[in-house]
Parts: C-alpha cells; structure tokens; sequence
C-alpha cells in the first residue's frame, strides 16, 4: 500500500511551486491517516490520490480595456475539483496574488467544506489576478464581462455555480450575471450571491459571518460560555469580518479591533461598525480613516500586528496564512481562549499546533466558514423552486447547519481518537462523505 508521505511527495512534484496547495493536502491527509488505516477500501481504491487531482482546470486569457482606452490581460481561472456529491461550486477571487496553486488550494478545501454543510454541492474555485482596487465601475465592469464570456462556456446552473470571494461582492457577481444571460439566453441561478431582486437569498451577504460566529457559540457551548461580554478581534474587513462583527455585538462581545492590508484599527471603545460599513461597503475607502469619526482610536500600519491586542477572542477574517507561529504564541500568551477562521486557512500549521498544545478552542476554516457556501446551496434551493425564504428562515437554516458541522466534526474527531481536535473531525467527515460518493459511482 502507498504510504501518506509517498503521497504527499506525488502531490509536492507534480504540482510544483503551489505551496499553498501543498499546505491544504498536507492537513487533510495527515488527519485522515487513521481513516485510511481502519478501511483499507479507500487506499485500494485510490480515493486520495483522485481527490487531490482536480477533475478539470480552466484557464484562460481575460483581455479589457480601461477608462483611457488602454488595453490589459489578465489571467482567469476555474478549478473545478470535484463533482462526486453535486455540481461544482464555490468562490471567484479577485486579487493580484492569484494564481493557480491559490485557486487549487482553496477548490481543494472547498471540496470538504461544501461536504460538511450536509447540502449536494461539489467543490471549485475560481478567480484572476486581477486587482479592483481604485478601478471604476465601468473598468469592473468591462473586466467582468471579459472575464464572463470565457467562464459561461463551462459553468451552468447544474453544471458548476459560481459565487464571491475576496475582491468578489454583490456588484461583480451582477456584472457577470448580467453577461452570462446575454451570451445564454437562460435565467437561471448559475451564481449564488445575487441581488435580492433578481435571484438572491436572504441572509446570503451576513452568512459567512454570522455563520462563523453561530459555529463559535457552539464550540464554547460545552465550556458553558458564550461570547457574551468577551473582548473580539476581526481581521480584515470585507465581508466575512463585517458579518462577524455585526453577529459578535448583536450577542453582547466587544470587537475592538478591524484590519485591511494597509493595518489595523483599534478602538479599545467598541468598533462602531456602520463607520466601517461606510466606509468599506459605500466608499470602499480604507480603514484608517476610521479614525475621521473617531479620534480616540489608533491606526497602525502593521497589519499582522493586529494579533497583539489582548483578547478573548481572534476571528481571523482575512487572508491566508495571516496568523504565524509567532502570532499564535503571542495570542496564546495573552489568554486567548477561542480562534475561529472566517478566512481560508488563515493559521499556518505551525500556529495551529501552538493553538492545540495550549488548548485553545479551534474551529478550522473548512467548518466554521462553511456558512456562506452554506446559504448559496440556499439559494441555489430557492433558484430551483422560483421562491424565496424570509430572513428568518434562511438564518435559522444556517444556525442548524452551523450546529450540524460542529457535531459531525466533534463526532469524527471522537470516533478516530482525537476528542476536540476539530481539524481532524472536519477533514475526516468531510473526507468520508466524498469519498464513499465516489466509490459509489464507479473508476470516476
Ligand atoms: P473581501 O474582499 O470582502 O474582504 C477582504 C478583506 O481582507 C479586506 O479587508 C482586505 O483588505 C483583507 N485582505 C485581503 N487580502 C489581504 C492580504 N493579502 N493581506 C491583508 N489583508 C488582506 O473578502 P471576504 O471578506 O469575502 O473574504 C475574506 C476571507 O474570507 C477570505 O479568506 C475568503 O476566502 C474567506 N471566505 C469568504 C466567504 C464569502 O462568502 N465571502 C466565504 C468563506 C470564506 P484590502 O481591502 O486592503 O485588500
Ligand atoms: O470560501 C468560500 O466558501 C466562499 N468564498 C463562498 C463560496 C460560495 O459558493 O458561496
């Protein structure tokens, strides 16, 4: 039988260079090692092997023109990883750091992700290098419908679904929608995340965040805590972080410091988060001038700084890899008792492991975000009945599956030998659940 480090050198050559990629195999395979062992099914079958090779990767060339008529390329991308439980489904990011080993680890995670939420989705992802920041509407705009016309030759409503990620929100998934119905002729909720008027769920836009805050008060249930009262820290602030913050003041916890990549604000006072709605949803401004309305807080321009505050709590809303080893050790010596990953494998192994050795609630990314993707499998439901479900519905929706990922990781987590470690738990349940898929349907 081929060993898991065997394994892991077949990924790390064949895909040379995608460090993050390597990153996300590397976890979920260690966790599963004990899975492996106990039904050899899977290793005779190859499962692993499979499910780390996507079954197709798109990329293609998005050429625009901007305000004064010159002419860019930019490079797009769609990962479509894996279809055993559902249509292909998950994020478009826009940022200059993409690339495809970052579409390939954050598809790859998706996989698990879509899994654990209990809804028929598959995982992909997708996404250019595209940067739009300080480009116009009408700059956007023309990007995104470049970036369509080579996208709606591969994705469908039953085909593959599309939603936002980082640099991705309700104006871009407009523009692409907007060119997918020109260039089809269909109507169809082939991009989750849409207008409330034209297609889109309730709840979809809080979801991440709220879902993540839902998945929070159920790691700290068995503690008996909640977060009521507790000193918060949310990096980043888009919009997984400003739904996380709504959900921590609406249960009483004090969020005293936000982040974007240019540093951090700290109000020791309590965020006044319509400031930073205004500014991050309307102006699209930065997040020190934060400090215009509110003179008392500081700005500083470290970023990663952001992890010194002393806090109960740190909601790492950003990016990933944003918390090091150095970061997690200095949160840890700060008392730190929970980190829940609203980003996308925001804690690099090492601080993961500083966070287990000191026992620290840890709710890993693949489960405690799982609430947006969560919600556009809603709207996807909603899409394919012609109705729409009232706010309250779809929250209450979220808050069960919320709940539903963190027994189902606890329970696999305790089934394989390591009680609370819900990294583990989630990888593993969400590893079975695709797996058995696809031995289900064949050589596939
Ligand atoms: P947004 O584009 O709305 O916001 C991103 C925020 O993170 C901004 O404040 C941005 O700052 C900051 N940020 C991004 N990249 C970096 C970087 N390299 N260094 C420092 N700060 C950075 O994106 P989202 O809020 O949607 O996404 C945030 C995270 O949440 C991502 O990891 C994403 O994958 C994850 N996520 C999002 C979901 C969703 O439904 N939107 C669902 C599940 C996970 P700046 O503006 O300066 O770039
Ligand atoms: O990382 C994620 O789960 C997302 N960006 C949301 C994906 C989706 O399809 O809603």
């Amino acid at each position: 039988m081929v060993t898991a480090s065997e394994i892991m050198d077949r990924v790390i050559k064949k895909n040379p260079g995608e460090a993050e990629f390597h990153q996300a195999v590397h976890e979920v395979l260690t966790s599963i090692v004990p899975v492996l062992d106990r039904n050899h099914r899977y290793a005779k079958a190859r499962v692993f092997e499979r499910i780390v090779e996507p079954e197709r990767q798109i990329i293609f060339r998005v050429p625009w023109q901007d305000d004064n008529g010159e002419i860019w390329v930019n490079r797009g991308f769609r990962v479509e990883f894996n279809s055993a439980i559902g249509p292909y489904k998950g994020g478009l990011r826009f940022h200059p750091t993409v690339n495809l080993g970052i579409i390939k680890f954050l598809g790859f995670e998706q996989v698990f992700k879509n899994a654990l939420t209990g809804l028929p989705m598959g995982g992909g992802k997708g996404g250019s290098d595209f940067n739009p920041k300080g480009k116009s509407d009408d700059e956007v705009m023309r990007f995104c419908q470049s970036f369509m016309t080579e996208l709606s030759r591969h994705i469908g409503a039953d085909t593959d679904v599309p939603a936002g990620d980082i640099g991705v929100g309700g104006r871009e998934i407009g523009f692409m929608f907007g060119q997918y119905k020109r260039i089809k002729n269909v109507f169809e909720g082939v991009l989750t995340g849409k207008g409330l008027n034209w297609g889109g769920s309730l709840v979809r836009t809080e979801a991440t965040g709220y879902g993540l805050i839902y998945f929070l008060e159920e790691m700290l249930h068995p503690k008996r805590k909640t977060i009521e009262g507790m000193t918060v820290v949310s990096s980043g602030s888009g919009n997984a972080s400003i739904y996380a913050v709504e959900k921590c003041q609406q249960l009483g916890a004090k969020v005293v410091a936000m982040s974007d990549s240019n540093g951090y604000v700290h109000d020791p006072e309590g965020i006044n988060l319509e400031t930073v709605k205004q500014i991050k949803e309307v102006e699209r401004g930065r997040i020190k001038e934060y400090l215009k309305s509110h003179p008392h807080a500081t700005f500083h321009d470290d970023w990663r700084g952001i992890w010194s505050i002393k806090m109960d709590i740190a909601l790492p809303n950003a990016t990933q890899n944003e918390i090091d080893k150095e970061a997690a050790e200095v949160l840890v010596s700060n008392g730190v008792i929970a980190v829940a990953e609203g980003a996308n494998m925001p804690s690099t192994p090492e601080a993961v492991q500083v966070f287990h050795d000191a026992g620290v609630l840890f709710g890993p990314a693949k489960a405690a975000n799982a609430g947006g993707v969560a919600v556009s499998g809603l709207e996807m439901a909603q899409n394919s009945q012609r109705v729409s479900w009232p706010f309250e519905e779809a929250d209450e929706k979220l808050k069960n599956i919320m709940s539903n990922i963190h027994r189902s990781a606890s329970e696999a987590a305790e089934e394989y030998g390591c009680p609370g470690n819900l990294v583990a738990g989630a990888n593993i349940a969400g590893f079975i659940k695709v797996a058995d898929a696809m031995l289900d349907q064949g050589l596939v």
